[in-house]
């Protein structure tokens, strides 16, 4: 599958659970012309039919390499980042919750919805077609919850894109992160504000920044409804080192904040 069919059907499902990014994507394209991705992000729960090395192949396929790996410890999660050779494909960030890490009750209720997933062809649609299994109950979804806040969020939301990237390297009226988070916030959108709303710094190399998640009211399994987060949208300003060569990696003190954006 070619890289663009890829990222363009990962954007039609994802701009359908989290509008704003849509909105704020219309909001700089009037002015900064074409907005360019930097990155996706995936999340997933090992030990299931969906854990990442089963993924992974799906990623490799398109022309990504390996680039890192990352660990969460107080979270429960691990994530492998895949760059492609041409610069204009965005990377790919894609982390799976340490199931087995979780308390025996947890586990079993990631186990009684994942389990609807084997058999399944994967394809690259696993990443667009929204959640693999039935809607969980509410009781499900917060004894999860209470756990892991990206357990039950991907529980409840499936693998697919949780954020796009918004380069502001490509901007062309500003070239400053803080100007970009003001231009957000100034539209109505909240912003991430865990660890400051400005994660990393020009010495690191990535100074990142996200929205709080959209909201969606779902109906859960049993016929509750309540409104939960959905996705965020995120904007990455890269630097170059001594040498002049701009920054590709992602920094896991960064990324530990911009976990937190669906957690609101
Ligand atoms: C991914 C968080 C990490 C980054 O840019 O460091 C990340 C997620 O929320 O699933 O996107
Ligand atoms: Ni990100």
């Amino acid at each position: 599958m070619q890289a663009e069919t890829f990222f363009n059907e990962l954007w039609t499902d994802y701009v359908s659970i989290a509008p704003q990014a849509q909105k704020i994507h219309d909001l700089f394209a009037a002015t900064d012309g074409e907005v360019i991705n930097d990155h996706v992000a995936f999340r997933t729960f090992a030990n299931t039919a969906l854990r990442l090395d089963l993924l992974e192949p799906l990623i490799l396929a398109m022309g990504h390499e390996r680039q890192d790996s990352y660990e969460f410890k107080a979270k429960k999660l691990r994530a492998h980042s895949f760059i492609h050779p041409n610069p204009l494909v965005p990377k790919i960030f894609c982390s799976e919750l340490l199931v087995d890490q979780l308390s025996d009750s947890a586990q079993k209720i990631i186990e009684k919805y994942t389990a609807q997933v084997t058999g399944k062809l994967l394809d690259q649609s696993v990443f667009w077609s929204g959640r693999h299994w039935e809607m969980p109950s509410w009781d499900d979804y917060n004894t999860l919850m209470a756990e892991s806040e990206y357990g039950a969020w991907l529980l409840a939301i499936g693998v697919r894109v949780n954020h796009f990237t918004v380069s502001i390297n490509h901007l062309t009226t500003t070239s400053a992160i803080r100007d970009v988070l003001e231009r957000v916030k100034s539209a109505g959108y909240k912003v991430n504000t865990v660890g400051g709303e400005v994660k990393g710094t020009p010495e690191s190399l990535l100074e990142q920044s996200s929205t709080m998640a959209d909201r969606q009211v779902f109906e859960f399994t049993g016929g509750d409804q309540h409104e939960i987060p959905t996705c965020f949208y995120e904007f990455a300003k890269r630097h170059a080192d001594n040498q002049g060569v701009v920054y590709q990696g992602f920094i896991e003190a960064n990324a530990d904040k911009i976990f937190e954006s669906t957690n609101g």
